[in-house]
């Protein structure tokens, strides 16, 4: 068995392994290691159960069948599997964005309603770039307007979804040439379980393109409608500090942790939490406070908009349970384990699902709906507190650790940030890029995996881009581990970046890693890179930009969904571990290679985050050295091969 320090490189983590272990508990290290070794065909992606004629496997050596009963081959196979993952992917992120259309629609109806729009000036710029007509208007007659569009970019049949409108305009060029501007989010998704069913699309490179176009309705489309409405409904986020790690836990108080991913029920939480009368229903239990906390996107989710310190990331959810002093946990939807229940049994703590899509062994249902928002909030939080009497004493244990953090980072609010009060525009970061000052940007995102050491993957990534002037963004729970690890600090560009990012930083007091929120979220580093393509002076696409992006301990179908829509908006991703594409020869070639000539992006596998890294820098720097540009203005640790080009490129 893997000692703790084999499994997390996080201290809180280790520590809290290491009590699980004193206390017997199993976790999902456990499993992974009792799972080894693990299935090859699935691994390798030649496994194929679409027809009861099988279930198939094929040979990825050539010794046993190299075709399925039906004929499929190795790249068939494979290809209709990952496409799978990929409706899978934008399913989840697209009906989180459905949902909080329809709050914006309730809120817009009902003016009783618990939910109200706070962000009237978002609204207005997103009902301005729908063309909803504003003059005159109520702001509840304008947010009907624009929830009503969204909800039309699900089931719309044809045209183009809205939102692909803010593209740079070669990059919709690219796709139109590629026959995949997604229609509507809900059809791409309904064409890809239609072609990947027997005997339909058999051609792996025509069935990756309902892929791409199906991963762009999301990337712009369900998740775009989610952060930009989530903005209306919740405010916009402005920088923030605050701390992260299972530190953020108290003792003393009652603590409850959101867990999952739609901010409709964690608003109401951080509400319900803050009630005078619940406060002080916790005081008579003899607890000093009520303590909220966030675990995966959720946690993000609240963060940004509020400053709800965050618990922890994905492989943190049972380490927080084994704390002991977890009143309740509130589960939504995606990326919440089905062990928790049986975890929680062992302590005092109650496992509180929430959703009607979503139900968990040993769990208490409490249904939350739009509909009595904040009544079912403060049910939930009281019976929090209700739990608060019944913690076992000799079982708690919570570690230390907590880290100060920056976050509230967006699309609106980045360049204001690196352009300073009075030059409120994308020219300084691209001038930043263009002087070498900053060598590139990078985008380092995605879940954690036990098939890595937990959190090191995103920690020295990013540790090694911003030490060779890449300036970072960050989402979801690669954003928590950076955040535990300091690096969301704006004095970690004094201790980790390189001179000309620690420069721009000092300037502006900013980390060198920006936090943007959760994984929907990546829907607004899309609008981040065409902003800067609009700004000009970095190319005609995203995919000139210098720029890169990465998901070290990705596992989720949602990863794959991003990875393939940022693929496709022109990003090089380097995944630390394969996409299941390695016993697909054709298929792997055409991802890692052929499919650049499409869109300007590819993937690229490597689980070693510092070669990762490298091989982001090398793409950087090739890329500045297609545009003419010069090396990194001052010296920097890892001179790509290609930063000798770059200089003599810039004579
Ligand atoms: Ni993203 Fe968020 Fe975390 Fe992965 Fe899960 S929480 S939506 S899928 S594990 S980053
Ligand atoms: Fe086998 Fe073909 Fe059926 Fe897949 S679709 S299970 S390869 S027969």
């Amino acid at each position: 068995m893997k000692k703790p320090e084999e499994r997390s490189s996080d201290n809180a983590s280790i520590r809290m392994l290491n009590h699980v272990l004193e206390c017997d508990l199993s976790t999902l290290w456990d499993r992974h290691e009792g799972m080894e070794p693990q299935c090859g065909f699935g691994s390798l992606g030649i496994c194929c159960r679409i027809c009861m004629m099988g279930p198939c496997r094929v040979d990825p050596f050539g010794d046993g069948p190299s075709e399925g009963i039906c004929g499929a081959t190795h790249d068939i196979i494979a290809a209709r599997n990952l496409v799978r993952m990929i409706a899978a992917g934008a399913a989840a992120h697209s009906d989180h964005g459905r949902d909080v259309a329809h709050t914006l629609m309730m809120a817009a109806e009902d003016e009783s309603c618990d939910y109200q729009v706070k962000d009237e000036k978002k609204l207005g710029a997103l009902a301005a770039e729908l063309g909803v007509e504003t003059e005159g208007r109520s702001y509840r007659e304008i947010a009907k307007d624009v929830a009503e569009i969204a909800f039309s970019q699900f089931g719309q049949q044809h045209g183009e979804l809205v939102f692909t409108r803010r593209a740079p305009d070669d990059q919709v060029k690219r796709w139109r040439a590629a026959g995949v501007v997604p229609r509507g989010v809900d059809r791409e998704i309904v064409e890809i379980m239609h072609r990947t069913t027997m005997g339909v699309d058999n051609d792996h490179e025509n069935i990756m393109r309902q892929g791409v176009r199906a991963a762009l309705g999301d990337g712009w489309g369900g998740s775009m409608i989610a952060t930009d409405l989530s903005d209306v409904l919740f405010n916009a986020p402005v920088w923030l500090r605050s701390r992260a790690n299972l530190g953020i836990l108290k003792s003393d108080q009652v603590n409850i942790i959101v867990h999952g991913h739609e901010p409709n029920l964690s608003e109401m939480i951080v509400a319900a939490s803050q009630d005078r009368e619940l406060v002080e229903l916790a005081r008579e239990k003899g607890a000093s406070g009520i303590t909220l906390g966030g675990i995966c996107c959720t946690a993000n989710e609240i963060l940004m908009r509020h400053g709800i310190p965050v618990a922890g990331n994905f492989l943190q959810q049972e380490l927080a349970l084994a704390t002991g002093v977890v009143d309740a946990m509130v589960v939504d939807v995606q990326c919440v384990f089905p062990s928790l229940g049986k975890l929680a049994k062992c302590f005092h703590t109650e496992i509180i699902s929430t959703s009607p899509k979503a139900k968990f062994p040993f769990a208490t249902h409490v249904e939350f709906t739009e509909e009595k928002a904040f009544q079912t909030a403060k049910e939930i939080v009281r019976r929090a507190i209700d739990k608060f009497p019944q913690r076992d004493a000799a079982s708690i244990c919570v570690p230390d650790e907590t880290t100060p953090l920056v976050a509230g980072f967006t699309a609106e609010n980045i360049f204001q940030m690196l352009g300073g009060h009075y030059r409120r525009s994308y020219r300084p970061l691209n001038d930043a890029i263009m002087t070498g000052r900053l060598r590139g940007a990078a985008a380092v995102v995605g879940c954690n995996n036990p098939k890595h050491l937990h959190d090191y993957g995103h920690v020295a990534m990013t540790k090694e881009l911003i030490a060779n002037d890449v300036l970072v963004v960050t989402t979801g729970c690669t954003a928590v581990a950076d955040a535990k690890a300091g690096l969301l600090r704006p004095e970690a560009a004094e201790e980790y970046a390189g001179a000309g990012l620690r420069e721009i930083c000092r300037a502006v007091g900013a980390p060198p890693v920006l936090h943007l929120g959760s994984c929907v979220d990546i829907s607004r580093i899309l609008v981040v890179l065409s902003n800067m393509v609009a700004e000009g002076g970095l190319g005609e696409s995203i995919a000139d930009l210098p720029v890169a992006g990465a998901a070290p301990e990705w596992m989720s179908e949602k990863a794959i969904s991003i990875g393939f829509y940022v693929v496709a908006s022109g990003v090089y991703t380097v995944l630390g571990t394969p996409l299941p594409v390695q016993g697909a020869p054709g298929l792997r070639e055409f991802l890692t290679g052929g499919i650049e000539k499409l869109y300007g992006g590819k993937f690229a596998f490597e689980a070693d985050p510092i070669k990762a890294a490298h091989m982001m820098i090398d793409h950087i720097d090739a890329k500045r050295a297609a545009l003419g540009l010069g090396g990194p203005m001052y010296e920097v640790p890892y001179a790509s091969k290609t930063s000798e080009q770059v200089v003599e490129a810039a004579g």
